[in-house]
């Protein structure tokens, strides 16, 4: 990410003249307004529902031109970061733009976070911040800062607005920009000077962009190369990214799917795309996924890339990874193909539009060269999914499993169920035990991973929803948090969230590492905010044996919010259902689960996917790379048995 983009290296200048009335015409006519005002009719203009935020100095003219008569609603969140978040989670659970809008300086800097998950997972977003004015610019006044220089590398495109002339223009294209081609962040930073200047108002305008031309349909033999390709595999395997969630290419998936029979692996961010109790449905691969899926993967002869960026994560050695795989990788970003792993077919385009056309094209060249029999192959993947189940390990007599709650929280959930993460073991354990039905269902931070993502998120996404879906975080302690002032915003707004914090009185997944790879030395990951009952509460009494930093219920009732304990699986069972039955605020419940619960399986860092431990002492697919040494163009399909090696 540290070298320019192309939109940025190429767009941010004109390539040809302005048409003439851009400057012109347009400043001769219209509605006279200040360019803050402009600002707010150009959202109106654009449709915007929903704009998060917190206001300051250098951005008072815009909020100053807020009014009652504003048609949209103005969600006012505890952080610059935690707003561009709710406008990420707004935005996924919407497929429309999400928007924030925030001071400079400070305000602008918190914000550099939430603009680097938008660019990592994909995110149409953008980021309004104030900025000194234009004769202030580099004279270190007061909150002035460079956010155009600090988020240079991470956002797909941005602006500096010196004239309120250009704002109209300036959001027309920036909201086009974030939701077209690859979706992602594009910051509009705006002086004081353009906010307070008088101009002439006109909509639509239009758009000055001569080098951004999104590449959208496949072009030449590709489609007829790769159709030939799965038509001579033995051992395809569709690997699912977060580029078909963004393309809303979920029924094309699963018509390609059902046209070749193959198997389908659903990334992190994917989880949904089709659903899971569809018989081509292997889960999540990589690190924490399936053995099922990173057997596929391994094995695989034909790697079918939708969307996915063959990300570490999933992949992880990548010289060892899916080694007799040819791959057809179809993304709309260009820059994605061939950037970590070689290709033989490069496909650029719209992943739903790509699909469209290649689900046209494999009929008729199985009509040509047949279809080929994939039962070996489904075979060897049954007795993977047979003999490795997703299971977990029991917690001592009275305590909780995280997993078993995360299966009685999808138990007892609706099917429409929005479900927003935060990240860490709780995380992992959302992706693997609950079970995703339909797309647009899973909102997490996938690519950066952000500690605190979850609460805000569902802000946003419950504001998105508008209470035609619930809305459900799962979150660790310590990501609840960093983010816990949006219990405040969650309430002002009336927001029915259901929280379940999976309280395991540690940063869980870093103690996990902890244990497995620095010899259980518990550096600074306890954080004493909870665990099992103990014995004074089992007596009845009301104090407790230790303090506890914080009292989650207590928390969340000062936030005017519901807050329920639960130390046993009966107990969880009625905190749940009192959370789904609450409409009219959120409900934060602190779930009590064992401490030592870890996310199993896992492919050790640096590890080949072929090395996944699928509990301790056991690696299903350690044969998997010695058979593909051993037997370069043999059948690995038909491996023999599985063997155990230790971790
Ligand atoms: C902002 C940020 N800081 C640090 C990390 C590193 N990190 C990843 S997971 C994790 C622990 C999360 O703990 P918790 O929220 O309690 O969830 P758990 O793993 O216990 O389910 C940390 C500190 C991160 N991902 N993001």
């Amino acid at each position: 990410m540290a070298s320019p983009t192309p939109l940025q290296a190429f767009s941010s200048i004109p390539k040809e003249p302005a048409p003439p009335q851009q400057a012109s015409e347009a400043a001769s006519e219209g509605e006279r307004m200040t360019g803050a005002q402009a600002l707010i009719h150009s959202l109106e203009e654009l449709g915007v529902s929903a704009v998060f935020g917190l206001p300051g100095g250098q951005i008072l003219p815009a909020f100053d031109a807020l009014t009652p008569e504003t048609k949209f609603t103005f969600v006012l969140n505890r952080s610059e970061q935690a707003a561009g978040q709710a406008a990420q989670g707004y935005a996924l659970s919407t497929g429309r733009v999400g928007v924030c809008m925030v001071t400079s300086g400070p305000g602008a800097t918190n914000m550099v976070t939430s603009i680097a998950e938008a660019t990592t997972d994909s995110v149409p977003l953008v980021v309004i911040t104030g900025q000194v004015a234009v004769e202030d610019i580099g004279t270190d006044a007061f909150q002035e800062a460079d956010i155009m220089g600090i988020t240079y590398p991470i956002v797909k495109h941005s602006y500096l607005v010196t004239k309120a002339q250009d704002i109209p223009r300036v959001l027309t294209e920036a909201y086009y920009v974030a939701q077209s081609g690859r979706p992602g962040p594009v910051l509009i930073d705006l002086t004081m000077t353009a906010q307070t200047q008088e101009m002439l108002f006109s909509w639509p305008q239009k758009m000055i962009l001569p080098g951004y031309k999104p590449t959208t349909k496949a072009h030449g033999h590709v489609l007829q190369d790769a159709a030939e390709l799965l038509a001579g595999s033995q051992r395809p395997v569709l690997y699912v990214g977060g580029g078909a969630v963004r393309a809303q290419a979920s029924q094309q998936v699963q018509l390609l799917a059902e046209l070749t029979g193959a198997p389908v692996v659903t990334t992190l961010p994917a989880r949904g795309i089709i659903p899971d109790s569809d018989e081509h449905a292997l889960g999540m691969p990589g690190m924490h996924g399936s053995v099922a899926a990173n057997g596929a993967l391994q094995l695989s002869d034909l790697l079918i890339a939708i969307g996915a960026r063959f990300d570490d994560r999933v992949t992880g050695d990548l010289e060892r990874f899916a080694p007799r795989a040819k791959v057809v990788h179809i993304d709309i970003d260009p820059a994605e193909i061939g950037k970590n792993r070689p290709v033989d077919v490069p496909i650029v385009g719209d992943v739903a539009q790509v699909l469209d056309d290649l689900n046209e094209q494999i009929p008729l060249t199985q009509e040509q060269v047949g279809r080929p029999d994939l039962s070996a192959w489904w075979e060897q993947i049954h007795r993977w999914q047979a003999e490795y189940p997703p299971t977990y390990e029991s917690a001592p007599e009275g305590q909780i499993e995280p997993q078993w709650a995360m299966q009685e929280l999808n138990r007892l959930a609706s099917p429409d169920t929005i479900w927003i993460t935060g990240v860490g073991q709780h995380q992992m354990w959302a992706s693997q035990f609950i079970s995703f039905e339909r797309p647009n269902s899973w909102i997490s931070s996938c690519g950066m991973g952000t500690m605190g993502y979850g609460l805000p998120a569902a802000v946003g996404a419950a504001v998105g929803a508008q209470g035609a879906r619930p809305v459900c975080l799962v979150e660790g302690d310590g990501g609840f948090q960093v983010s816990v002032g949006e219990l405040a915003t969650a309430r002002q707004q009336g927001l029915p969230l259901k929280i379940v914090i999976f309280n395991n009185s540690s940063y869980g997944l870093i103690r996990q590492w902890q244990n497995m790879f620095y010899d259980a030395h518990y550096s600074q990951t306890d954080l004493a905010d909870g665990g099992p009952r103990s014995q004074a509460e089992q007596e009845q009494t009301a104090s407790s044996a230790r303090t506890e930093v914080p009292d989650f219920v207590q928390l969340a009732q000062a936030y005017g919010c519901v807050g329920i304990r639960a130390f046993t699986r009966q107990e969880a069972s009625a905190a749940f259902e009192q959370a789904m039955a609450t409409s009219d605020r959120p409900v934060v419940i602190d779930l009590r689960v064992w401490k030592d619960a870890q996310v199993w399986p896992m492919v050790p860092p640096g590890a080949s996917d072929s090395e996944i431990v699928y509990q301790p002492g056991v690696a299903p697919l350690a044969y998997v790379d010695e058979e593909l040494q051993a037997s370069q163009g043999e059948d690995a399909a038909n491996a023999p048995d599985q063997s155990a090696a230790e971790f």
